[in-house]
């Protein structure tokens, strides 16, 4: 099926009525339709202009996750989520186009960051970000090449915004007795009993070493919903949204992953819509 190329965002849709669509500002998958009905969620007062991450889909969260907590590190000086996320991607094409799947390329190297973010973080890199459609299964796959001359420290993480009807009848499973860093609660260790994840409450952690959805070579999971004051907070957040959203976010942030010069990592996420 064609991809549609525009200004803003490039179209992939499939042979069986799926869809989904990617804005080249963060490279940000903005919707995945499994024929026809929306899976992600994308806040109503998400801006798309390009002066703000987008609140929604699967923001691409690199090379650190939240705020260095440690002043001296080299990503320090950088925005909360780092720079991916608010850096325009160049389109690099059609990888794969045929009955069964539709695969589209992005790129982003230090040149193509905006000037104050590669003054706060002067590194050379290469990212190349994958997005392949194939009906109720997308994945998001994310390459880094180190191109500088040293090694650099990075997190990596696939933010993602799931649309739900209703918050109270979410749950998350296949994390039970698996500890987390509870950012809630001034970032203590805690281990959860619980056969599965419920939502009653702001809830932000971080699960080192979780296995969640089909991850490739990202061994740690973050659980997001804002819930009622910190939805209030937001500007691009409805103050109802919170019931409509949970994010489930798998990446590399529970430590830095060090990358030598002229290596490459890899890593994504394969999610299945169980319809
Ligand atoms: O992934 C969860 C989290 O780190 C939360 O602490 C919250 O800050 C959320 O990300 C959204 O961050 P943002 O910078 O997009 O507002």
């Amino acid at each position: 099926m064609p991809v549609e190329v525009l200004e803003d965002k490039v179209i992939l849709k499939d042979s069986k009525g799926s869809s989904a669509e990617v804005y080249y500002f963060g490279a940000t998958v903005t919707s995945w339709k499994y024929r026809g009905k929306e899976l992600l969620f994308l806040s109503k007062k998400s801006l798309l202009d390009g002066t703000k991450g987008i609140r929604g889909g699967i923001p691409i969260i690199f090379p650190q996750f939240a705020k260095a907590t440690d002043s001296s590190a080299e990503t320090a000086a950088l925005p909360q989520h780092g720079l991916a996320r608010i850096s325009k991607f160049e389109w690099n094409g059609v990888s794969v186009d045929n009955e069964s799947e539709v695969s589209v390329r992005f790129g982003l190297n230090n040149s193509q960051v905006p000037e104050n973010l590669q003054k706060d973080w002067p590194k050379k890199f290469k990212l190349i970000f994958t997005v392949t459609l194939n009906d109720d299964t997308l994945k998001t796959n994310l390459s880094v090449k180190n191109e500088d001359t040293a090694p650099f420290d990075f997190n990596v993480l696939l933010h993602t915004y799931y649309s739900v009807p209703d918050i109270s009848k979410v749950s998350v499973e296949g994390l039970q007795n698996i500890s987390y860093i509870d950012k809630v609660k001034n970032f203590i260790t805690v281990v959860d009993n619980d056969k599965s994840v419920k939502f009653t409450q702001e809830t932000d952690r971080i699960y080192g070493n979780a296995f969640l959805l089909q991850r490739i070579n990202l061994k740690d999971s973050v659980v997001w919903n804002p819930w009622i004051d910190k939805a209030k907070g937001m500007s691009d957040f409805d103050d109802d949204e919170y019931k409509q959203m949970i994010c489930v976010e798998p990446g590399h942030v529970a430590e830095y992953i060090i990358l030598k010069s002229e290596e490459s990592w890899e890593g994504g996420q394969i999610i299945q819509y169980k319809h």
